[in-house]
């Protein structure tokens, strides 16, 4: 009897296809790089406390149509400075030294942060940077509260 050894090719195509397959799977559903850990923003003092008598001066800085509002603020040193956006899309506020830097805020989200020393603070929005303005912080005078 003659037997006919017919080697079957081994149907080895669908598993390396199949093994191909997982492996696209596990690159293309591998765990995602964890998200940046959020910036360290200056966090605001305690509470706030409307009856103190010592709350700090503030200011306000508006967004809108793409622009700081005003261009160059000037306060006294340890004012709490705050922008708030009025923009349909989000903006950011960035030192240009890196000073302080916001999350991306939405409409009407609030960012502040309390300059305590003299000095120019330039500025931008991350996400357009054509859009500078400036922080400039003048000494207090010690001791005596702000002229009138
Ligand atoms: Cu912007």
């Amino acid at each position: 009897m003659l037997e006919m050894s017919r080697r079957r090719p081994r149907p080895a195509a669908w598993r390396r296809h199949g093994r191909g397959a997982a492996l696209a799977i596990l690159l293309l559903g591998g765990p995602a790089a964890p998200a940046a850990a959020a910036a360290a923003e200056p966090t605001a003092a305690a509470a706030e406390s409307p009856a103190t008598a010592a709350e700090p001066p503030a200011a306000e800085v508006r967004i809108d149509n793409f622009t700081f509002s005003p261009a160059v603020l000037t306060v006294a040193a340890g004012t709490r400075v705050t922008w708030v956006n009025g923009d349909d899309i989000p903006h950011t506020v960035v030192a240009n030294d890196q000073s302080f830097r916001s999350r991306a805020l939405d409409t009407d989200d609030r960012f502040a942060v309390t300059f305590e020393r003299a000095g120019t603070y330039r500025y931008f929005c991350s996400l357009h940077p054509h859009m500078v303005a400036t922080v400039v912080v003048q000494a207090a005078p010690d001791g005596a509260g702000r002229a009138p």
